[in-house]
């Protein structure tokens, strides 16, 4: 098409499946058989297509979550597709539905369809749409080792590795027992050595006095990094724990918009962020809290949503990983590769993703 001609949002088409899980999930925040996914398509008068998707964790935010995505939509209907002016109006006057929550859940999964459009309309992939290259995006595999009985985890722990040559796997942690989270650092070394780096996420399950506890028991087990010890949004708790601790503190997957990010970086909350694209607003509140967290001089990998995720991280400056779960591969068409840890970003007009049908019928609810 002509690349100078500009996109006007027709409507949007928004559908729930959920998809089994391989390995379920076993943690602090749920026990997860299956995943749900809110997919998006974002329909222009010109033709061109934008597709998205969300990760709501429940199979019922579709129900509230789709009709935000809708009215918002019916409030740009004819107008240019803009995704930043749909973000300052989204976020910015719909004072009613605030600055969280679904209000941003909503404009996130609609923000990531519109710069897809665009970038499909202008023949590039995202990360150059963006001012960057495609190429590879070093990743970490987060496909398993969750509150598993610990028989389970060395066989796991391999297999992690195995499934993409990866350098690095992420285990949860937060057992009843110290004891049993120090038993399960045994058994997964022993399985993947000491090459491996070794992630560790605690999913806010801890009270500051069980935190300060527990990870400083575990501060010389070279992990590395500790994954939200605490309530995600207790920044004075989180800034507390960085600074005691030598293992690296991150957090980042549910704060929500580049604000809320900017306060929490502001009370030095962590050393490493991670923000998820739901929650920190789509590609436009990811690109806003990547030159935070760029200026401020922390590493920023990010959360679920490998396909977009990879695009952005080959345009953020402070770049570090890229969070790898294979649970939507069945539901895309061309799922991302993954080659020696590393993520191939495609080179293809737009962010990559297009539904694979038969799956998404299959899956619909
Ligand atoms: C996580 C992701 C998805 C579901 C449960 C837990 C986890 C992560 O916090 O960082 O991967
Ligand atoms: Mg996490």
């Amino acid at each position: 098409m002509n690349p100078l001609q500009k996109l006007a949002l027709e409507s949007v088409d928004v559908r729930a499946c959920s998809v089994p899980l391989r390995r379920p999930l076993v943690a602090k925040v749920g026990h997860f058989t299956e995943w749900p996914f809110i997919l998006i398509d974002v329909k222009t008068r010109e033709g061109v297509i934008g597709r998205s998707y969300l990760e709501p964790y429940l199979r019922n935010a579709i129900r509230y979550v789709g009709p935000a995505i809708q009215d918002m939509a019916e409030a740009f209907k004819g107008r240019q597709l803009a995704p930043l002016d749909m973000y300052r109006d989204v976020i910015g006057t719909l004072h009613l539905l605030g600055r969280q929550g679904v209000s941003v859940i909503a404009a996130a999964g609609l923000d990531m369809a519109i710069w897809d459009a665009l970038a499909k309309a202008a023949g590039l992939p995202l990360a150059e749409m963006l001012g960057g290259t495609v190429g590879k995006v070093r990743t970490y595999n987060t496909n398993g080792l969750w509150l598993l009985p610990l028989e389970k985890l060395a066989k796991e722990a391999r297999e992690l590795v195995d499934e993409g040559n990866f350098s690095a796997i992420k285990i949860r942690l937060g057992r009843p027992k110290l004891a049993d989270d120090l038993k399960a650092l045994e058994l997964v070394r022993g399985a993947i050595g000491n090459d491996i780096q070794l992630m560790c996420d605690f999913n806010q399950g801890q009270t500051l006095q069980e935190a300060i506890w527990r990870c400083h028991a575990l501060d010389d087990q070279g992990l590395y990094w500790f994954e939200e010890p605490v309530v995600f949004d207790n920044y004075a708790q989180s800034a507390q724990l960085a600074r005691e601790l030598k293992t690296p503190v991150q957090i980042g997957e549910n704060i929500y918009g580049p604000r809320s990010f900017l306060e929490a970086v502001r009370a030095e909350a962590a050393d490493l962020y991670m923000p998820d694209l739901m929650r920190i607003g789509g590609v436009t509140g990811w690109m806003r809290a990547a030159a935070i967290a760029g200026a401020a001089g922390h590493p920023m990998s990010s959360h679920l949503y490998p396909e977009v995720s990879a695009h952005l991280l080959r345009a953020t400056e402070s770049a570090d990983w890229l969070e790898y779960r294979d649970w939507g591969n069945p539901i895309v068409a061309q799922p991302f590769q993954v080659e020696n840890g590393q993520c191939i970003v495609p080179d293809r007009p737009g962010n990559g993703i297009d539904w694979n049908e038969d799956a998404v019928a299959k899956y619909a609810y």
